[in-house]
């Protein structure tokens, strides 16, 4: 079972390497996914109301541990209301803390992960919780038992040695230079799905921190979203990262999430 969405805004960016400004994100997804422009409807038929999409707020910015604490438990306390957490970051250190919540719950978890980079860095610039480090942290503690990345283009020896780290059939890479529009990632069972912009191309996400040229376009990772719950398996948990508002161009990469997140909303209620 899924459980009704609810959203959460992470406001946190303090383990960003490059460049900060994610931190400010939360409030311009929520007014994208609200915004006039559009209606209420997912595009697969789903109207999102108050009613079965609701809303946590966003959490009091903390630093650290005791940040990745209060991620943990908020996300627990709506797991525990029978609620699906669907985070808007923050950067993509946001993730580990939100899985911890979310394994406790739904143990055999896969991981969908979108993205230009694997994030499977042991460690980066000497910080273990990097934004570039959350699948190693995340794989180690056995939080997840598969995790399928696509859209990748900056997979380097070492993340490629600790994508083998975690034992065949555990990470599977798909680099953008190998995607196929027609690619199954044959989950089953409850899945996670986390979506950082970047690993859109900058021709459609341009307010995030790390442009890669390359990347999926939004038509692309909208039909991935709809075809997770295709062969059994059913959305449990999403997040949003790495919109990176001082980036972006006139609030195109915020139409994006608001987008993004209204898919991945309906894909929960339609999980049951
Ligand atoms: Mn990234």
């Amino acid at each position: 079972m899924s459980g009704r969405p609810v959203l959460l805004g992470i406001p946190w960016d303090e383990n960003s390497s490059y460049r900060r400004g994610a931190a400010a994100a939360p409030p311009l997804i929520r007014e994208a996914f609200h915004a006039e422009s559009s209606n209420a409807w997912a595009e697969t038929g789903i109207e999102l109301t108050a009613d079965n999409v609701g809303d946590a707020g966003d959490l009091e910015p903390a630093s650290g541990a005791a940040m990745r604490e209060r991620i943990e438990s908020a996300v627990a306390s709506e797991l525990a209301r029978g609620r699906a957490p669907l985070s808007l970051g923050g950067d993509h250190a946001v993730t580990y803390p939100i899985l911890r919540a979310v394994a406790r719950t739904h143990p055999r978890l896969s991981i969908l992960h979108i993205d230009a980079h694997p994030d499977l860095y042991d460690e980066f610039q000497g910080n273990r919780f990097s934004h570039a480090c959350p699948f190693a942290r995340i794989l180690e503690e056995g939080l997840a038992q598969r995790l399928v990345q696509l859209g990748l283009r900056t997979v380097n020896r070492h993340q490629r040695e600790q994508a083998a780290r975690f034992g065949s059939g555990v990470v599977e890479m798909v680099e953008m230079r190998h995607w196929r529009d027609d690619f199954d990632p044959r989950l089953d069972g409850p899945v996670y799905v986390t979506v950082d912009l970047d690993g859109l191309d900058p021709a459609f996400a341009p307010g995030v921190s790390h442009r890669e040229p390359g990347g999926l376009t939004t038509r692309q990772v909208l039909d991935l979203i709809h075809r997770v719950g295709s062969s059994g398996a059913f959305v449990v948990g999403a997040d949003v990262v790495e919109y990176n508002p001082s980036q972006d161009v006139a609030g195109l990469t915020a139409m994006v999430a608001g987008r993004i997140v209204k898919e991945l909303a309906a894909q929960m209620l339609a999980g049951g």
